[in-house]
């Protein structure tokens, strides 16, 4: 079988180590990746510092004509790419397409963004003096992407990356080296001057070292872990470089007693298992308001024996398999923990099915509280609980009780609730009567406290992180 090689400095390179990309549908081979090293990552950082001053000065038509036409291809090959999106991720064939999509949504929504770079023109507070505010590119950024979203989430790092005038280099997560790579073949067809974007797989505690130590990186975008993410940061500042951050959520979505609950047991489900509930947006604490509690979960058990697990392209699936055996170990160690603590646990074995692969039910946890350990850490799974409260004041408050703070949801059909829950929700996304997760792409993601770090991404809020701003001051005459 032939290697996938790294693409740097505008050529594809081989090494002589190989990630095993597998399919958590069926644990088969879908191909073997050149896993860098971190010699490898050096040459790649030189040649995007070589290739900066052209790129970042050329005219943003040019970096537009570029992201348009990944943008087209993308969209163009949405079916072939959502089915090996899906075939190394998991996630069902309607959302690794639907993943595609957006994907190229967002490069061509990055495209007139190019031509967008914004400034201002003001009078100084002396006389005859004028103040010109401009944005020039961050510089060489490195892009560290999860492997839950293989293709949207380095879609909406690199897109924007590139469009302001920055050089890339990109690490995706080993477990979806294959949509990378695509995405890297789109960008080469494309014509993407050599150095401008380098593809790296490999490890993390590698290739994704090698990048935020590196002196010669002036910006470092992330989605991952809060550890990991912590990590980064530490490095990030002893190298002077700035940083952005995704890292995990623990979502609340609250249910009051004047919603519709079939609606709210709809986005409860999509929100906490589609996608395999591995999204930082997922919603992992469903708080329901005692009026409508045992209605609530009644209703949604139901709902959970009709979803369908079973392989990432199979026509009637609902839930696919869990991205990854360490994954699947971690989530079933979940389960334990909380019926150790005294919850309740409905679903979450694993379905017997002939095929091997990594599956289980979704889970929901009930009787459980706020305290646990199940609903304080991130699990990444298709595990959610089900919390008490007395009414919406309680709700609230247990739903701003977390250290996380990225998306938060609730049901009801009274305008002043909602009204009062998007003032007051600690998070950086509220949702009313929809799913904590599934945002746009034009407009700002991210989230509070430790959830995220530094400017948004995505819409015309992404600028902030991939320029710099430059204030200049000229005496008139
Ligand atoms: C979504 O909910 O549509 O890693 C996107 C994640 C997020 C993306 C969520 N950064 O799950």
């Amino acid at each position: 079988m032939d290697t996938f090689p790294n693409y740097i400095d505008g050529a594809w390179v081989d090494s002589p180590d190989a990630i095993v990309n597998l399919d958590p549908s069926n644990l088969e081979v879908l191909g073997r990746y050149a896993r860098a090293d971190a010699s490898a990552v050096g040459v790649a950082i030189a040649a995007a510092r070589a290739a900066f001053p052209a790129w970042s000065t050329c005219p943003g038509e040019q970096r537009a004509n570029i992201l348009d036409a990944v943008g087209s291809r993308l969209l163009e090959q949405q079916q072939e790419l959502g089915r090996l999106l899906s075939s190394e991720e998991g996630k069902t064939l309607k959302e690794g397409i639907g993943e595609v999509v957006r994907a190229g949504r967002i490069f061509k929504f990055f495209a007139g963004e190019a031509l967008r770079p914004g400034g201002e023109l003001l009078d100084s507070v002396r006389p005859g003096v004028r103040v010109e505010i401009t944005r020039e590119p961050a510089g060489v950024v490195g892009l560290l992407t999860p492997w839950n979203f293989p293709i949207a989430i380095p879609a909406w790092k690199i897109a924007p990356a590139l469009a302001f005038g920055n050089c890339v280099v990109f690490k995706p997560a080993e477990l979806v080296p294959g949509s990378a790579w695509m995405l890297a073949k789109l960008l080469h067809e494309a014509g993407i001057p050599r150095g401008v974007f380098n593809l790296l797989m490999g490890a993390g505690g590698e290739v994704g070292r090698a990048i935020v130590e590196s002196p010669d990186v002036d910006a470092v975008s992330f989605t991952g872990s809060v550890g990991v993410g912590r990590g980064i940061a530490l490095a990030a500042v002893g190298t002077g470089k700035r940083f952005q951050l995704e890292m995990g959520g623990k979502n609340p979505l609250v249910v009051l007693e004047d919603a519709d609950l079939d609606l709210a047991v709809e986005v409860a489900v999509n929100g906490a298992f589609f996608s395999t509930g591995q999204r930082c947006t997922a919603s992992s604490r469903l708080i329901v308001v005692e009026a409508v509690h045992d209605a609530f979960v009644e209703r949604i058990i139901g709902r959970m024996a009709k979803l369908v697990t079973g392989p990432a392209l199979a026509p009637d699936t609902d839930i696919g398999p869990v991205a990854s055996a360490e994954q699947l170990g971690k989530n079933l160690e979940y389960l334990e923990i909380g019926r150790a603590e005294g919850a309740e646990v409905v679903g979450g074995n694993r379905p017997p099915l002939a095929q091997r692969g990594h599956y289980m039910k979704p889970a929901l946890f009930l009787e459980s509280s706020n305290e646990m350990r199940i609903n304080r850490e991130e699990v990444f799974g298709p595990l959610a609980s089900v919390i008490r409260a007395r009414d919406y004041d309680e709700a609230l408050a247990i739903a701003n009780d977390t250290p996380m703070g990225l998306s938060a949801g609730i049901c009801t059909r009274s305008l002043a609730r909602a009204t009062h829950f998007k003032r007051h929700s600690q998070a950086g996304m509220v949702m009313v009567n929809l799913p904590t997760a599934g945002v746009d792409y034009h407009v700002p993601f991210g989230g509070r406290k430790a959830s995220s770090h530094g400017p948004r991404e995505q819409g015309s809020y992404a600028r902030d992180f991939f320029t710099t701003v430059k204030t200049a001051y000229e005496a008139a005459g």
